[in-house]
């Protein structure tokens, strides 16, 4: 459903489907952001099921092949070497490790395996070993993802030639609150990594993190920015800030729960046929709020006992709580 109050009608796309827009205004956004809860969420699911016709979740499960050291300074993350945390700094991981790992990864369920690295951008050693690791989890079958900080064009492509599906490269949040949370790379140097990551034929996977002391109106300027891009990110990940000792962020106070479920609800509007996920942050949240999010859109989860350096849910608590609610896992998609 065409969600504007206009007297044009809709704009239709191929399927019948109502087309997916580029043009959001931070009023219409935020109008819909601060609707009542429950209509919003209506909103919310009624696209959802229009695009989503089923109620399968995307399981995506994380290594972290790099840890620590990393000379970037985001405030939120326990691998900048800036901060006092207990990460220890560790080598590439091998290929071999990885490959076990995404097999332990495919037999517990997920579908996507997603490499991440503490670096600002690989070397082109590091790149050379991420290749092989993405070779080696294609050949189990699943889906690839890598995060790897900023990509030259050609790194993109190096990166599409060896088969890797996803790239995650968050905008973290509002281009006037990114300031305050990292000042060694700009908001613009993400953009043009994503340019180069559309441009190499890469899917996007890109989103943010709430819970940092950002106001209502730069969760919404995130999530227009990405509603706004030329191709919406296929991947939307919305993560919840998990507040690391020794971190800048350590004491930011935590989100009102019901904030998580309007961010989830408005990604799903702006971005109707983006799989939205719920990302860090599930350890303290009660099964009822993920229920809340999956009815505002969310269907895709990181899936494993560890995110990269923190806890996630154990698989056992995740599978539960999906046959609980009557809902499935997704397969890999294949042939594309
Ligand atoms: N170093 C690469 C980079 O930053 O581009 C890739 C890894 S980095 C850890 C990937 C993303 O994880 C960040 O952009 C941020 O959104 C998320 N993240 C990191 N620490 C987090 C935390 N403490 N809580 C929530 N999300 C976090
Ligand atoms: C994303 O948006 N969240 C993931 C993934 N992309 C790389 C990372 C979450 C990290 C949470 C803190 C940690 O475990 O270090
Ligand atoms: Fe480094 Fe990525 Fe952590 Fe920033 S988020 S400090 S770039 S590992």
């Amino acid at each position: 459903m065409y969600e504007q109050t206009s007297t044009s009608p809709p704009p239709t796309g191929p399927s019948g489907t109502a087309a997916t827009r580029h043009d959001w205004t931070l009023g219409e956004a935020q109008g819909l952001f601060e609707r009542p809860l429950p209509d919003l969420v209506y909103r919310a699911q009624r696209i959802h099921r229009r695009y989503f016709p089923g109620h399968a979740v995307q399981l995506s499960t994380l290594l972290n092949i790099k840890a620590g050291g990393c000379p970037e300074d985001c405030a939120y993350c326990p691998q900048s070497a800036r901060y006092q945390t207990d990460m220890e700094a560790g080598p590439l991981t091998s290929v071999a490790e990885v490959q076990g790992a995404a097999v332990r990864a495919k037999a517990a369920g997920a579908t996507r395996f997603c490499m991440g690295a503490a670096w600002r951008r690989p070397s082109s050693r590091g790149l050379a070993r991420v290749t092989e690791m993405v070779t080696a989890v294609k050949a189990l079958g699943l889906e690839t993802c890598a995060t790897l900080g900023m990509l030259s064009a050609e790194q993109a492509l190096e990166l599409k030639a060896v088969g890797l599906d996803y790239y995650n490269h968050n905008l973290d949040t509002s281009r006037r609150y990114y300031r305050e949370i990292i000042t060694t790379r700009s908001y613009d140097d993400r953009l043009e990594t994503l340019a180069h990551v559309r441009a190499a034929g890469l899917r996007v996977c890109c989103g943010g993190i709430i819970g940092m002391g950002e106001g209502r109106e730069d969760v919404v300027n995130l999530l227009i920015t990405l509603a706004n891009l030329p191709e919406h990110p296929e991947s939307v990940p919305i993560n919840v800030l998990v507040r690391v000792p020794g971190t800048p962020l350590a004491s930011a106070p935590p989100p009102d729960p019901f904030e998580v479920v309007r961010t989830i609800a408005l990604a799903r509007i702006l971005m109707p046929a983006s799989y939205v996920r719920l990302s860090a942050g599930r350890t303290e949240m009660s099964d009822e709020l993920q229920a809340l999010c999956f009815i505002a859109g969310a269907n895709s989860l990181f899936y494993g006992e560890r995110l990269l350096t923190t806890a996630n849910p154990d698989t056992g608590r995740d599978q539960r709580l999906l046959k609980r609610l009557g809902m499935t896992v997704e397969p890999v998609r294949t042939g594309q």
